[in-house]
């Protein structure tokens, strides 16, 4: 245990369950020294998501749908009163239609394309634009990615669209909030067995195949993803804004 986030407070968005990512995330931060705001999509993972906020001694748990503007607007006014000055975002959302992952992706519909886009890239810019502003002393703002956005891998499809796009914003944020000291990366995680993740057809097939063919031999480990997110996010991590940082194991790096 370390105190490198004691004084700092970061906004944990995406987590669902104990399985989350944003879950694994948030317990690196919390026993770095954080102070933690947590959001949670929607009244079914409520509960779930107080009892987390509760044993991790979370600050705050507030309700965010960041599919809506209004939603967003309202837990960033709340924000202004309860924590006036953000260190952190950590942003672990994701939404593709089961549908639309399933089929061949030519097929993808419109309204699929869009809502997977939607959820899963143009949330990053909607809630880094929110929270710029409480980011008064700089931070860190960390998005979730996944190989699919530059490597075409099988049923991940639409969801790999949307993940090219929050690669690219990653950069274009980095870019322009670099100026008022806020770094802004993704880590590229690799396949981790989540509840998004039991969603994409044969997945434990791809763990299969990881775990035999991956430099390191193994899957990853959800707390391999959140020591890289404490680094990104602390002092540690101060020269690096507007990259991808894989944490699969070195399985990107193969050709065949
Ligand atoms: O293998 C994996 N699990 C990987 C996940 C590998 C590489 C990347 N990732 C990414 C995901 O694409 C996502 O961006 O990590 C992020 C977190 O995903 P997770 O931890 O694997 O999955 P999960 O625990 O399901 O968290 C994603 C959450 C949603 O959970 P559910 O299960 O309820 O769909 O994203 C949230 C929601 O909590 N979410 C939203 N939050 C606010 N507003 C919304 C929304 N509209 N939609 C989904």
């Amino acid at each position: 245990m370390t105190d490198e986030m004691r004084g700092k407070t970061v906004l944990v968005m995406g987590i669902a369950n104990r399985w989350s990512l944003a879950y694994a995330i948030a317990q690196a931060l919390a026993g770095a020294g954080a102070r933690l705001v947590l959001t949670y999509q929607a009244e079914r993972v409520k509960k779930a998501v107080e009892d987390l906020g509760r044993e991790l001694g979370a600050a705050h748990v507030y309700s965010c749908d960041v599919a809506q503007d209004a939603s967003i607007e309202a837990l960033f006014a709340q924000l202004k009163t309860d924590e006036p000055r953000l260190d952190g975002v950590v942003h672990s959302i994701a939404f593709a239609r089961k549908e639309d992952i399933e089929r061949q992706f030519i097929g993808t519909s419109r309204a699929g394309f869009l809502e997977a886009m939607d959820i899963s890239a143009y949330s990053l810019v909607a809630v880094a634009r929110a929270a710029a502003p409480l980011m008064s002393e700089g931070g860190g703002i960390l998005t979730l990615s996944y190989l699919g956005a530059t490597r075409v891998v099988p049923n991940y499809n639409v969801m790999g669209v949307a993940k090219a796009a929050l690669e690219s914003a990653v950069r274009y944020l980095a870019s322009e909030l670099g100026p008022a000291s806020i770094r802004v990366n993704a880590i590229s995680a690799g396949p981790i067995k989540t509840a998004s993740a039991r969603a994409i057809k044969d997945f434990s097939s791809i763990l299969d195949h990881v775990a035999q063919r991956a430099p390191l031999r193994r899957v990853t480990d959800p707390a391999e993803v959140a020591d890289t997110a404490l680094f990104l996010l602390s002092r540690r991590g101060r020269g690096v804004t507007g990259d991808t940082i894989f944490v699969d194991s070195g399985y990107h790096i193969l050709g065949v």
